[in-house]
């Protein structure tokens, strides 16, 4: 009986004897395969206005009931009773954008629906390792174990995924096999690429190398500073699409200069450099003049569209390759007593080797709906994501945002409200007690502030929200799936006495035609 039974429910799962007679019988999880490819004859967010045409919108207007997914509603209803594994949502890493789109969604969708597969053992708040690294936050206080922060009501899968099958709707794992989803959500992460830089796995930790990028090394970038008396300290940054958190390779230089010069008196003994990829300090404008002022200020030097290739960890010596536009290709040496590294970073090759990724690695989605390009069940967040944000909390805090929104409306009312705006921020610590607070669209390069100061300011309230209130943001609010950036702050701060809005607007306007000035000087001095 059992036999016939299941020979019956087979048959009708593959679309059967009932499809020609236009019975929805299609369920994605028939044992042979679908027989609709997920992405099939959906609407699609290629059909959706572009990026650059929504960039900016009031989130909540952005893509509001563009389009309907018809069919995802009919293949979402059932789950096969002989897959041993299958969710409604399954979010593959729980770091900080999965945690917060898993807790947000089994809030909507409630228990035994979602899942994360995550094979670490701890989460890391890792905004506070630049503050590890120079002595001012402890390591411990910035992780905690995965298991702890995952409610009953979602399955944690403690495994890595080893392949991605979006065609069937199901991932491969290394210890649980087979697990298949409706809606997929990717938050792998980008990992460090060690072998891009040569020579440089095996001279990490000794004489004088280190790196705030990784959780091994961050308490030891502290000691290593404290170890400096003379000689240079470098301090390098790859291209800024190779990394998370863009002011990270510059932040532990104002730090570890403040170190050197009030705590040490060794400064004038040490010859700082910041050697980056990039073509200037900072991709916003105005954060860069302050950042340049600063390092005028204080003495460090810059060299730009630098990259480092090559550490030679006996000889104490970078060699960097001058790259970007005019540049010759040709390659230089320093000498080094001590160097932070920001080593290249990518998505895992997990990803990169799926039929998700784009052609540079990354989870290939629509930079507002997040929905991906050819997948429509299948959504990325955080820096996996070939969004052309600034990878940080700060962008994944909105972009889960749009994650949860969208796979909610797609799932039960079949529409998208959920639209990422652009919005990035990176705390940018200049000394023990002083932060500008970079805030900006990252769609457009402007500066996007939510509070009623001139943010391009050192200022030491910004210190104390980096130090204190943003690690509670973080993990009492976004780690619970509530916080999605400050974007209701802005707007109630712009509520302010008129006296303090017109300051703002006057900061702001100064901005955009200092901008507007430098586009086009012939107008200008016209
Ligand atoms: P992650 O948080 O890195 O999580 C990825 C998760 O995926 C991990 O748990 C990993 O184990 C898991 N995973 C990987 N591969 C697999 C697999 N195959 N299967 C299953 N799971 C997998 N941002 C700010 O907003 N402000 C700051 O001041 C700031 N400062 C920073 C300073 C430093 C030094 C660093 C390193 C980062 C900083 N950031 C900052 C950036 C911020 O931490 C990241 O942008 C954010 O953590 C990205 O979240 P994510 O979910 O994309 O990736
Ligand atoms: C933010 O939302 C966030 O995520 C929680 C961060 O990571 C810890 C940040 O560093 C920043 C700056 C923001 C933006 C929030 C404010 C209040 C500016």
């Amino acid at each position: 009986m059992a036999a016939v039974t299941k020979y019956v429910s087979n048959f009708l799962s593959r679309g059967g004897a009932l499809a020609p007679l236009g019975v929805v019988t299609q369920v994605r999880h028939g044992g042979g395969g679908p027989i609709l490819p997920p992405h099939k004859g959906r609407a699609h967010p290629a059909d959706a206005p572009s990026w650059a045409q929504t960039a900016g919108a009031p989130i909540r207007q952005g893509l509001k009931n563009y389009y309907i997914y018809n069919e995802l509603k009919d293949v979402a209803e059932a789950l096969p009773k002989e897959v041993p594994f299958a969710h409604k949502v399954l979010i593959v890493g729980g770091g900080c954008g999965g945690m917060a789109v898993a807790r947000n969604l089994a809030r909507k969708f409630g228990e035994g629906r979602i899942a994360i597969i995550d094979p670490a053992e701890h989460h890391y708040y890792q905004p506070a390792w630049t503050l590890v690294g120079a002595g001012q936050y402890n390591m411990a206080d910035t992780r905690y174990k995965i298991s702890h922060m995952v409610p009953k009501k979602i399955k944690l899968y403690k495994a890595a995924v080893t392949e991605f099958v979006p065609d069937e709707n199901h991932v491969l794992t290394d210890k649980f096999g087979k697990i298949k989803y409706d809606f997929l959500v990717v938050a792998t992460g980008i990992k460090i690429d060690w072998d891009e830089v040569k020579g440089l796995k095996e001279a990490m930790g000794r004489d004088g190398v280190t790196t705030n990028y990784s959780p091994n090394f961050c308490e030891l970038t502290h000691k290593m500073i404290r170890g400096v008396k003379k000689g240079t300290a470098i301090f390098t940054m790859p291209p800024a699409n190779r990394i998370k958190c863009p002011g990270a390779p510059q932040k532990i230089m104002y730090l570890a200069e403040e170190i050197w010069r009030t705590e040490m008196g060794v400064r004038d003994n040490v010859n700082i450099k910041f050697i980056t990829a990039n073509p200037g300090q900072f991709a916003v404008k105005k954060y860069a003049d302050s950042l340049n002022k600063i390092c005028d200020e204080r003495g460090l030097e810059r060299t730009y569209k630098s990259n480092l290739i090559a550490i030679d960890p006996d000889k104490r010596e970078a060699t960097f390759k001058r790259v970007g536009e005019g540049s010759d290709g040709s390659t230089f040496t320093e000498r080094y007593s001590f160097i932070h590294v920001s080593p290249p970073m990518s998505p895992p090759d997990v990803v990169k080797k799926s039929p998700l990724a784009n052609e540079a690695g990354f989870v290939d989605v629509h930079p507002t709906t997040m929905i991906h390009t050819k997948y429509a069940n299948v959504f990325g967040i955080g820096d996996c994501t070939s969004v052309p944000t600034s990878k940080t909390a700060a962008a994944a805090a909105v972009e889960a945002y749009a994650v949860c929104e969208n796979v909610f409306g797609a799932s039960t009312a079949h529409t998208l409200h959920g639209h990422y705006d652009g919005y990035a921020s990176c705390p940018l610590v200049v000394s023990k007690n002083q932060c500008i607070m970079a805030e900006f669209n990252a769609f457009t390069g402007e500066p996007w502030e939510t509070f009623p100061i001139d943010q391009g300011k050192p200022s030491y309230l910004m210190h104390f929200m980096k130090k204190y209130v943003l690690p509670v943001i973080y993990w009492e609010a976004m780690m619970r799936g509530i916080w999605h950036g400050p974007g209701l702050f802005r707007e109630a701060f712009a509520w302010l006495p008129p006296f303090l809005t017109a300051k703002k607007v006057q900061w702001v306007m100064k901005d955009s035609q200092e901008r507007a000035r430098e586009q086009a000087p012939a107008a200008a001095s016209a």
